[in-house]
């Protein structure tokens, strides 16, 4: 096993990393950038060393800074978080070329699965329900139409090294192709470098649905069940829950098994998400992240199981610690991603928090980086804290959410919490009846945020 892993991440992902490796006995070291000094994640690791100035780009993206970390500090493996690096197979590769070890996939699957295409050609291959759409690249707007009349509009263009919604066009008839089809070559080229393209059936109302894969790059692979993160706005999850409040254990192991199975047959290593949107009862993948996410905590609650504890010890070789017979789903849990904004524009909101108060009790987690007198920053991402509730039923886990978005005090910065109450108060909500499309509709109503 090891005996030091560095962290390059921050936030709250960097001590849910740190966490994992007081409990397994593992010393921890955290990197930060200059104005992060004062963060919980430098507090909370055993060492902590400065890789740069605020700027991302210069400090937690610069791939020497982190080697140069490593070396100094002596540890013999990274874990990445989800962000960041954590998806970049040239990293994964330079780390396993200098003999340390990338918690994470084998380089040639960050890099398969980070091109859309390929991944979507790889998992069709491997027996995984796909989107209907063009077989890879199309590199012409005669193609396009050519795939388009075939599989019938509306029909939506993708990047392939697209990611976050971006460089997505969608193109109701023939007439709004070419359109849809230029302008997608061209936010591509611009905003990745790369202008290919390709095109699938547009899905009008589905749920976003992503299965939790584990492999341990032995041939063993497990699924986790689902997780529901149709909840979002501007590609942006705002809540999730595990499981699916549609999805029967019938179909959930029919799917799981599809998804392991082809996680076997690549010799999958870690954590990872196979995304499907989900209409009609059908599921069709769209993409797969190759890091733990954001949402894992859920996934956590349900199954009973240390997803990072996991993700290191099979790391450092060892095989998978449960079988799938073993991961036996237990209840129902919610996952709130409370952001420094203000609502109802969302607009960042950093500053010094004067009061934090997390809430508590029988199933409650809450995984924050706030602490009272801590100033967020404006140079990251927003979030500040994931409030997670778990409950033998979906009623009583939405029950425990507002018991606990009561005692939650977070004073002296704006914050998305109050969405949260809006929500679990919510008829549609409770009813488990929304889709992708459903939170914005509601938002675009200035009504709904004024209810409570
Ligand atoms: C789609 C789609 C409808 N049909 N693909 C958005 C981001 C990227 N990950 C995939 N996305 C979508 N792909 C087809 N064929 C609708 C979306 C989409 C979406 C997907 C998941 C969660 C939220 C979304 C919000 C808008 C559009």
């Amino acid at each position: 096993m090891f005996k030091k892993i560095l962290i390059a991440n921050r936030g709250e992902i960097a001590l849910r990393v740190i966490r994992a490796c007081k409990e397994m006995g593992i010393t921890s070291v955290a990197v930060y950038s200059t104005p992060d000094v004062d963060s919980m994640h430098v507090r909370m690791a055993d060492e902590s060393i400065c890789i740069g100035p605020a700027s991302s780009i210069e400090s937690y993206l610069s791939i020497p800074a982190i080697i140069s970390a490593c070396e100094i500090s002596g540890a013999d493996a990274i874990h990445p978080g989800y962000g960041f690096l954590a998806e970049n197979s040239k990293f994964a590769q330079i780390l396993s070329d200098h003999k340390i070890t990338f918690i994470g996939p084998d380089p040639s699957h960050i890099s398969q699965m980070g091109d859309k295409i390929s991944a979507k050609k790889a998992m069709s291959e491997l027996g995984v329900p796909c989107v209907p759409g063009s077989e890879g690249t199309v590199s012409s707007l005669e193609e396009a139409q050519n795939i388009s009349n075939l599989i019938k509009f509306p029909v939506i263009v993708k990047a392939s090294a697209g990611g976050g919604g971006r460089g997505m066009r969608i193109a109701n008839n023939l007439s709004e192709l070419p359109n849809a089809f230029n302008s997608s070559r061209l936010e591509a080229q611009s905003a990745f470098g790369n202008s290919d393209v390709y095109i699938e059936k547009y899905l009008g109302k589905p749920r976003h649905i992503e299965v939790q894969v584990f492999g341990d790059g032995l041939g063993n692979a497990v699924y986790l069940g689902e997780r529901d993160c149709s909840l979002q706005r501007r590609h942006q999850k705002v809540l999730e829950e595990s499981p699916s409040p549609v999805i029967t254990k019938e179909v959930r192991s029919q799917i799981g098994e599809v998804c392991a199975a082809a996680m076997r047959k690549i010799k999958y290593k870690g954590a990872g998400t196979i995304e499907f949107l989900y209409s009609n009862k059908e599921f069709f993948f769209i993409e797969m992240n190759t890091r733990l996410q954001v949402e894992h905590p859920i996934t956590e609650s349900v199954y009973n199981v240390d997803l990072v504890r996991e993700q290191i010890e099979i790391a450092s070789g060892k095989p998978l610690s449960f079988s799938q017979k073993d991961l036996i789903l237990q209840g129902h849990a919610i996952e709130c991603r409370i952001n420094a904004e203000s609502l109802p524009k969302f607009v960042s909101h950093p500053g010094l928090v004067n009061t934090f108060h997390a809430p508590g009790g029988l199933g409650i987690r809450m995984d924050s980086i706030l602490y009272s007198g801590y100033k967020v920053l404006p140079y990251y991402d927003s979030l500040v804290a994931k409030l997670i509730v778990h409950a033998p039923t979906r009623e009583l886990a939405i029950s425990r959410l507002k018991r606990a978005l009561s005692e939650l005090i977070i004073d002296g910065i704006e914050t998305t919490a109050e969405l949260f109450l809006i929500l679990s108060n919510n008829e549609d909500f409770n009813n488990g009846d929304y889709d992708i499309h459903w939170l914005e509709e509601k938002l675009s109503n200035p009504i709904f945020l004024k209810k409570y």
